[in-house]
């Protein structure tokens, strides 16, 4: 991140609605119990505000391929000021999942000061689903493609005035599960696509390098938006939607460290830890180590 400012805002999201299974939403909760709030003290931030988003309740009201459309809305349009609110404080914003359904808010947020964001799509899965092209109707797998002006306009209108997000500014690591319409999308839109075979080829270290070239580029800030079911299942257990084959303990930390020494990261979200499949508190753990890795922790 750009630490001249050392202020940073926390924003919970115990929210699981976009998720197909329940347990993200406690997600937060357990970060915070892994000690997330002593590790930031020690790395010399000042916790701006901490504030726990207010979970809507559940209207009844079903979408067949859009599940908990109006709860996921709700969530989001307040997430979005939120998020706008610390970014004009002129602090980092700290979001924690939560499904990633919650990118929809803020990036909804970021884009009404960004107008030319750059986006680091850290995750096994590109979120780039449509209601037409998702197999299981869950939005945690639409929320890139929301932002990106793709979907009902129920969701791409949670940012308001903001632009959408342009296919040359968003780059995506760690991918190893596409659906037949996000490859098509991929390939059409050409959004840089980092999949774990590349991260084999060339070492994270080149792809990292290649990836903020890019979305530094011409962009206004840059936000990371880290899924922890990037990391392989056996690192980050705790997770819904596990694939094999994913980043290593260390690739993961070094493309964070690689982040934060570019000094070009303006936001993060950290999302999709499930406490009610981890083994122990293992990949809430995980999370607080990856997010202090981003925010400056060094090993000497
Ligand atoms: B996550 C999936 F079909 N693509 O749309 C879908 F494989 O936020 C998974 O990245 C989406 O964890 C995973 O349901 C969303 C599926
Ligand atoms: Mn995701
Ligand atoms: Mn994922
Ligand atoms: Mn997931």
């Amino acid at each position: 991140m750009s630490t001249e400012t050392k202020a940073l805002s926390i924003l919970s999201v115990p929210f699981g609605y976009g998720a197909g299974r329940r347990g993200t939403e406690f997600g937060p909760e357990a970060i915070r119990l892994a000690g997330l709030n002593r590790q930031l003290k020690e790395l010399g931030f000042h916790i701006d505000k901490e504030v726990t988003l207010p979970v809507p309740s559940e209207s009844g009201e079903t979408h067949p391929n859009l599940k908990y459309l109006n709860e996921i809305i709700e969530l989001n349009t307040n997430l979005a000021a939120e998020v706008a609110g610390v970014v004009n404080q002129g602090a980092f914003p700290l979001v924690l999942g939560g499904d990633h359904s919650i990118a929809i808010g803020t990036l909804g947020g970021l884009v009404q000061k960004y107008k030319n964001l750059g986006v680091i799509w850290f995750d096994a899965h590109a979120d780039l689903n449509t209601e037409e092209t998702s197999p299981s109707g869950n939005i945690h797998g639409m929320s890139l493609g929301v932002a990106m002006g793709r979907g009902p306009s129920l969701l791409t209108q949670i940012k308001g005035a903001g632009p959408n997000l342009k296919p040359e500014n968003i780059v995506l690591i760690g991918t190893r599960q596409l659906d037949q319409g996000e490859r098509d999308f991929i390939r059409s839109s050409g959004i840089k696509c980092f999949t774990m075979h590349d991260i084999d080829r060339k070492g994270m270290s080149a792809v990292m390098d290649e990836a903020l070239a890019i979305v530094t580029n011409g962009t206004d800030g840059v936000h990371l938006s880290f899924d922890i079911d990037s990391l392989d299942p056996l690192e980050a257990p705790g997770t819904g939607t596990k694939i094999p084959g994913g980043v290593s303990y260390r690739e993961a930390h070094f493309a964070l460290e690689l982040m934060c020494e570019s000094k070009k990261i303006t936001s993060a979200e950290f999302v999709e830890v499930n406490p009610s499949l981890d083994s122990g508190n293992k990949t809430a753990r995980l999370a607080v180590e990856l997010i202090a890795s981003l925010l400056g922790q060094r090993i000497l």
